[in-house]
């Protein structure tokens, strides 16, 4: 039948769509795939997710300059736009709470929203709580929202203690047990994680969502 797709032709097409950043043809094969009858949680994960994660492979190949990821990005978030209020109509609820933020005095913002966005594209419920982030709002972010995973974020040599620091404030006030932290951006080793008692080091955002599926599942 000519011009009509069929549902793994969709699918195929949405996940397509959804690596090539195209926002506006992703909202609207989602509509049209919800209209086929495709249910809402096969249209997440082998549309929406199996897009993002190309982007994520071809990011961390270096195939894929950030521009275009943070395109593919804003049309996973349009597709989501459509598919959230189905998937919680159907209780179908995201995977693990994640925090994620940047460390007190750091103002960089844009690996850490990579990283949001590859949590999110992975279908984690990832809470973003911004830059320059002291360790009492970490607290209090932890304590309010119960994540499984905290992610913290540093760009400058200088802010690197503001990592430990986040480490000690969440262990003084007993939140530190139940969470796994996870720590990334540029400054940050493998070894300057466990120095600090991260459970997790990431050296970019594809590989943190790697990190905590094989914690969190492991
Ligand atoms: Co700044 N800056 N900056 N800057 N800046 C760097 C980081 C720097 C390396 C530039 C340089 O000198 N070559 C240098 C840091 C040197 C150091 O300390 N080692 C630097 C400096 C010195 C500064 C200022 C001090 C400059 C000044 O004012 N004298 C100042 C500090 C401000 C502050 O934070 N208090 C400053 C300011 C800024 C801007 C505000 C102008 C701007 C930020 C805008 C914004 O974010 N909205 C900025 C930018 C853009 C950069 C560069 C050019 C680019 C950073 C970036 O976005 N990279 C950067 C030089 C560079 O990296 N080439 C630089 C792209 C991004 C995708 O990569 O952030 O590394 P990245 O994230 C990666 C990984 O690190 C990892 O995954 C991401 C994606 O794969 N990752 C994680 C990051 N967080 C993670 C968390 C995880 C896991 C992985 O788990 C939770």
């Amino acid at each position: 039948m000519k011009g009509q797709l069929t549902s793994p032709q969709v699918l195929c097409s949405l996940s397509e769509k959804l690596a090539q950043g195209d926002a506006d043809k992703v909202m609207e094969l989602t509509r049209s795939a919800l209209a086929m009858g495709i249910n809402p949680l096969t249209l997440l994960n082998d549309g929406l997710i199996k897009g993002m994660s190309i982007v994520g492979t071809k990011f961390k190949n270096k195939e894929l300059p950030i521009t275009e990821v943070l395109m593919a990005s804003r049309a996973m978030h349009a597709g989501l736009y459509i598919l959230k209020p189905l998937l919680s109509e159907c209780n179908i609820l995201p995977r693990e709470t994640i925090v994620v933020g940047t460390v007190a005095g750091d103002l960089h913002d844009i690996g850490k929203s990579l990283v949001v966005a590859f949590l999110q594209g992975a279908g984690f419920h990832v809470i973003d709580i911004g830059i320059d982030v002291p360790p009492e709002d970490f607290v209090e972010a932890v304590k309010e929202y119960r994540p499984r995973v905290l992610g913290l974020s540093a760009l400058l040599t200088t802010t690197l203690p503001a990592i430990g620091d986040t480490i000690r404030k969440l262990e003084e006030e007993g939140v530190r047990q139940n969470i796994l932290i996870i720590v990334g951006g540029g400054p940050v080793t493998k070894s300057f994680a466990r120095s600090v008692g991260a459970d997790l080091y990431a050296p970019d955002a594809c590989s943190a969502v790697e990190k905590i599926v094989s914690a969190l599942d492991g």
